[in-house]
């Protein structure tokens, strides 16, 4: 009786149609490949210094990862940090689709 319980719940886990699929963007993965890399920061540098323009309001929102409203070398250096394993974190983690 237990198992069968337990059974049903995971059938409706799976096939429940208002599940949404799960946000991939990553606060520093402004290139959108799903990894934080020297790519994401040299194209924050770019960005930072107007040489590129955003591609959407997200990468401005990812790029911005130490969350004061612009995009400037400190969100390069954290992104480069994080790449080192200088630091534990991004700065902002988690997916940034809420915030756009
Ligand atoms: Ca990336
Ligand atoms: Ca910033």
């Amino acid at each position: 009786m237990l198992d069968e319980t337990a059974e049903i719940l995971c059938f409706a886990k799976f096939v429940n149609p208002n599940e949404e699929p799960e946000p991939q963007a990553l606060y520093g993965d402004v290139d959108l490949d799903g990894a934080i890399t020297i790519t994401d920061a040299t194209l924050v540098q770019k960005l930072g210094l107007g040489f590129e323009e955003p591609e959407s309001e997200l990468t401005s929102v990812l790029a911005d990862v130490n969350n004061d409203g612009r995009v400037s070398i400190l969100d390069v250096t954290y992104i480069q940090k994080y790449i080192v394993g200088g630091y534990s974190n991004i700065g902002r983690t988690g997916t940034a689709y809420e915030a756009v």
